[in-house]
């Protein structure tokens, strides 16, 4: 009696428990499905770059997996998320590889999963080859018998630490991010040259935000040709050198006329034998520029500091001062910018290491370009 009574109330409770839809014979188990949104088929992902997985889901356990396979090698986990997340951002890793998958999985039991179509994952070239100095102290200007009064009074500079392209910039380059090619010397490894200081500055942000970084210059002051550009030094962007830092950078530790020597012969006859080693000058470049990093470079790996086209520095020209100084950015105001190094056009004795020289900013001739530098 006691059993049949136990028996008779479980069936009660156990009736009042059961859903009505249970009862519904049109009602389907729950289906477990997820579509992924993102990568689609063909997509390339840089590295460094954060990169999303997307998906949409129903009836999993919870939990998805999202795993890589690159290049067709075996899963790697990137991570586990909650399903209803819908999305999952990896920052990006090397190496390169094509045929790169992603897959989508219930990280209960793996199913269900679902993978994306081939999609690339590249690493991100800067345009430029740029060269780490550490930054350091060195005398700036020269009392060589040939240096002229306005090298000097010599004077202590320190430098912090920052990059400098170890070339001129190409016109290959300028045309990739301006577009236009303004040389009178045609030639994709050539300089560009005929760009006054206002392009250069424009180059130097343009290509910031090609590559993420915060511009230097501001926009409004160089489209406006303002009298006082605001400059943002705290940024990482790209900009044109200081003056000290492009001498710093010339000298690489030399105390010498050139990274190399010194001058022996000051105008284009006869060749002067150190500078013919590492820079094109009336004395050997046939009147015209030459691709550049065809001499030889100096101790940090930079080539053409003396000689090519001169280069744009960021500063306004004006006279040195004698106290030691860190990091001199120039005088505040001024009516021309400073250009370095010398050309294919100049003298030996302009090619120093040391010699300054200048054109205002709006001035442009077929004998300067720029280098650029960031920290
Ligand atoms: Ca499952
Ligand atoms: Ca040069």
């Amino acid at each position: 009696m006691r059993t049949l009574l136990i028996v008779a109330g479980l069936a009660t409770i156990g009736f009042l428990l059961v859903p009505r839809c249970a009862k519904e014979p049109t009602a389907l188990p729950a289906q477990e499905w997820i579509d992924l949104l993102s990568p689609t088929q063909g997509t390339t992902w840089t590295v460094g770059d954060t990169a999303s997985v997307t998906w949409t889901s129903r009836g999993t356990s919870g939990q998805v997996k999202i795993e890589l396979s690159r290049g067709g090698s075996s899963w790697t986990t990137l991570g586990t998320v909650s399903a209803s997340a819908n999305a999952y951002d990896w920052v990006v890793t090397g190496p390169e590889a094509t045929g790169c998958r992603v897959r989508v999985s219930d990280s209960a039991d793996g199913s269900p999963s679902v993978q994306s179509g081939a999609l690339a994952i590249s690493e991100f070239h800067s345009l430029l080859d740029m060269v780490s100095l550490s930054g350091g102290t060195f005398q700036m200007g020269s009392t060589s018998s040939w240096a002229y009064s306005w090298e000097q009074p010599v004077h202590q500079v320190t430098v912090s630490a920052f990059s400098i392209a170890k070339d001129e910039v190409t016109q290959a380059q300028y045309q990739e991010v301006m577009g236009t090619n303004p040389s009178y010397f045609q030639g994709a490894n050539r300089p560009v040259e005929q760009v006054t200081w206002w392009d250069a500055a424009k180059f130097c942000n343009a290509l910031s935000a090609r590559e993420g970084l915060t511009k230097f210059y501001n926009d409004d002051d160089l489209n406006s040709q303002a009298s006082t550009v605001r400059m943002t030094w705290s940024a990482n962007g790209y900009r044109l050198p200081t003056e000290a830092e492009w001498e710093y950078a010339c000298r690489a530790g030399s105390t010498t006329d050139f990274y190399n020597g010194n001058l022996t012969n000051p105008y284009c006859e006869p060749l002067d034998p150190n500078l013919d080693l590492i820079g094109w000058y009336c004395g050997n470049s046939n009147d015209q520029t030459h691709d550049v990093g065809g001499k030889q470079p100096n101790t940090f790996g930079l080539y053409d500091m003396s000689g090519n086209v001169w280069e744009w520095c960021n500063d306004w020209y004006g006279d040195y001062s004698s106290g030691s100084q860190t990091d001199p950015t120039g005088p505040s105001s001024g009516s021309t910018r400073v250009r370095r190094g010398g050309s294919w056009y100049s003298y030996a004795q302009s090619c120093r290491s040391a010699y300054r020289y200048d054109y205002s900013p709006g001035y442009s001739y077929y004998d300067i370009g720029f280098r650029l530098v960031r920290r």
